[in-house]
């Protein structure tokens, strides 16, 4: 190895020249940041960091997770000295249609291992694949993952993101020792300088929390490679660098003054002269910035080769464990294969008018069995939120043993959510996480982007409704539902839904729902459970048809004068307004939605036939009353929903006081003839 310093500090300057250059040109976008952090990532890619440029998703390569976005034009600048991005590209910067987008998004295969622009999450997902690879260490006992690192990057805005303390509360704890983040720490954010909104001892904050921690200027690259190697050799311990670093190292103003340690480089253009000056300053050409250095070239090329032996040594202890254990090589190559796991279903028994929370927990007991790479987390509700149908079958991690598959996370759903993200992009696992459904408010920003990513994490939402009864109106979730269901609508880029979101009517839906849940490898899916017992749909009902998001409830009449329609526990309260409305000569066809967004999928002769226009509509839910509209237009009937925050008292005088009875329903469909 060692690189001349002055070889590394001019690779340093490139990645500054070209950062710059990029959002100069793009007259939009963050140069001060990126040209600070620039030392940090050139020692890490041209001396540490692990990965096959020839097999871009090698599963045991090292991972980079980019916290702060916004230093996009680091990330580019580093990812074309290793010839993942082209010069022509990065000059391209926040364009319409180039890969060097205004924040970076996934693309693996480009050396991007997540999107970032939230602050905060990014360094979470690396928390998650550092458990992902622990994981797989201890199931497969491929020694490859024993040898990865996970390496986060993270900035003063995340650091001051209130998940970064979840982040590292989990780390310390799980002792992730495979885990290295550097604090890019730079005394200067957005809007100010870091010391007017933080006065606190970061370093000793981390130590409490279970990290080793490393002090150093993070601007100079022998001490760099010097925490870099004893963060690496640290055991039982995850490992934090902070790095002072200097804001904009290198810039200039337009009359020739240092523009270092300057707010005003946070977000826009160093500009005109400035710029120039910039360029000049760091050895490179205004007019011809978007160049890469010989001797930068060459490092880079001596980096090449000796990847080439790593990779070549790690490939050869792979294959020797593989052919020593074939059926454990064959089982992890279908865990990165991306494909959906095969599961028998009909292992899965249901008891009869079960709630739906412990009808998903008798299917994540058959899943505990049968899909041995997954991971089931609970934000500790795992006994409320029937995720401890899984516990049972297993154990939770802890420091020095992920033999088990149970990640209890806290009291942090925000944190257990990105962890699960983390997870899902390190591969090779599937993750699920639960909690209250109310609390999925806690987790809407990761869900966001879980579903920008198209990522399958499966997310368990119980206690669905004001039936939570007496805990009162901070546990009862009535517009939730409609928001989540706004990412059913919203489409990911491959023009999917970008979430499946699966309220199941009773237990033997909810297997269903479960299924396609494990099924849906496109896009994350959630699936909202009820914490009360609910009556069964009548017999005969041909549960598969879930599949289609909305079907006609068995026991129907055929030319149906009202069509009642609902999700969850409120179907079965149809099912008994309408054996009123039967008793009265009424035909009534009941519908279940466990999820519009999948029956909005369906062809339009399908959902006409389901809720053919014309025909009288009743729609129940005990969210907003929006949640059904899209269903139930006004013109054809009218929907009962709940319009205020919910109340405290049991479920059952809830159900009355609020209409939610077979009496009701009668009434309220009486009103529409
Ligand atoms: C959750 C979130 N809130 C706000 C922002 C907007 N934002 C982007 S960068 C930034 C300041 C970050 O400061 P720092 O992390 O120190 O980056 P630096 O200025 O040093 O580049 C803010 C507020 C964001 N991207 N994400
Ligand atoms: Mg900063």
């Amino acid at each position: 190895m060692a690189n001349p310093i002055s070889v590394l500090n001019h690779a340093a300057d490139n990645i500054r020249i070209l950062a710059a250059s990029a959002v100069e040109k793009a007259k939009s976008g963050h140069p001060g940041g990126a040209m600070g952090g620039a030392d940090f990532i050139n020692v890490l890619y041209s001396e540490y960091l692990n990965y096959d440029p020839a097999n871009p998703t090698w599963a045991g390569r090292d991972r980079f997770f980019l916290d702060p976005g916004h230093m996009a034009p680091m990330l580019y600048g580093q990812l074309c000295l290793i010839g993942k991005y082209s010069l022509d590209e990065l000059a391209n910067l926040r364009q319409w249609g180039s890969p060097t987008t205004g924040h970076p998004e996934f693309d693996p295969k480009r050396g991007v291992e997540n999107t970032s622009g939230p602050l905060g999450q990014g360094h979470a997902y690396a928390v998650g694949a550092a458990i992902a690879a622990k994981f797989l260490a201890a199931h497969t006992g491929n020694p490859t993952f024993a040898k990865e690192t996970v390496y986060a990057y993270i900035s003063d805005g995340g650091v001051q993101e209130e998940i970064s303390q979840g982040a590292a509360r989990i780390a310390g704890t799980l002792g992730l020792d495979n885990l290295v983040m550097f604090y890019d720490s730079n005394d200067i954010q957005l809007s100010t300088e870091t010391k007017v909104v933080m006065n606190e001892d970061t370093a000793a904050k981390y130590r409490a929390l279970g990290w080793e921690v490393f002090e150093i200027n993070g601007n100079d690259a022998a001490q760099i490679r010097k925490a870099i190697e004893a963060a690496k050799a640290v055991k039982g311990k995850p490992a934090l660098i902070i790095g002072k670093c200097i804001m904009g190292k290198g810039a200039l103003k337009e009359d020739g003054s240092s523009y270092e340690r300057n707010c005003k480089t946070h977000g826009a253009p160093l500009g005109g002269d400035a710029y120039k000056n910039t360029i000049k300053n760091l050895g490179g050409d205004p007019e011809n910035p978007f160049r890469i250095f010989d001797d930068v070239k060459e490092l880079y090329a001596r980096r090449a080769e000796e990847l080439k032996q790593i990779c070549a040594d790690r490939y050869a202890e792979e294959k020797a464990w593989a052919a020593a254990n074939p059926e454990k090589a064959a089982q992890q190559a279908e865990w990165f294969s991306g494909k959906a796991p095969k599961i028998d279903w009909s292992k899965v028994s249901q008891k009869e008018n079960d709630a739906t929370r412990s009808a998903s927990a008798a299917c994540l007991s058959v899943l505990a069995e049968q899909v041995p790479n997954m991971i089931c987390a609970s934000a500790d509700l795992s006994n409320s939120d029937k995720t401890d149908g899984f516990l049972k079958k297993t154990t939770a991690f802890q420091a020095g043993d992920f033999s088990g598959a149970f990640f209890q996370a806290g009291v942090a759903e925000l944190t257990m959510a990105c962890c699960c993200i983390g997870m899902a992009l390190h591969g090779g696992v599937i993750p699920a996480c639960g909690t209250f459904f109310v609390f999925s408010d806690y987790m809407k920003p990761a869900i966001r982007m879980a579903a920008l990513m198209e990522l399958p994490v499966k997310f368990i939402w119980t206690h669905d409704a004001f039936r939570v009864g007496e805990d009162g109106p901070t546990h009862e979730p009535v517009e939730q539902e409609a928001q989540i269901r706004l990412m059913e609508k919203l489409k990911n880029h491959h023009g999917k839904n970008s979430v499946l979101v699966l309220r199941p009517a009773d237990a033997k839906e909810t297997t269903a729902a479960w299924s396609l849940a494990m099924a849906n490898t496109d896009t994350p899916s959630a699936l909202i459970l009820s914490r009360q017992n609910i009556a069964d749909l009548p017999a005969g009902n041909d549960y598969s048809q879930a599949a289609k998001g909305g079907y006609i409830v068995a026991g129907s009449d055929a030319n149906p004068d009202v069509i009642l329609v609902a999700s969850g526990s409120e179907v079965s309260t149809l099912e008994a307004g309408a054996k009123l409305l039967r008793e009265e000569g009424k035909k009534v066809r009941v519908v279940s939605v466990p999820s519009e967004g999948l029956f909005r999928q369906q062809p339009k002769e399908y959902q006409q036939s389901v809720l053919p226009a014309g025909v009288k509509k009743f729609g129940m839910t005990a969210g907003l009353p929006v949640t059904l509209q899209g269903l139930v237009p006004e013109s054809e009937g009218a929907v009962w929903g709940l319009e205020s925050f919910g109340f405290s008292a049991p479920y059952k005088v809830l159900d009355e006081k609020l209409g939610y009875t077979a009496q009701n329903v009668y009434e309220q469909v009486k009103k529409l003839f």
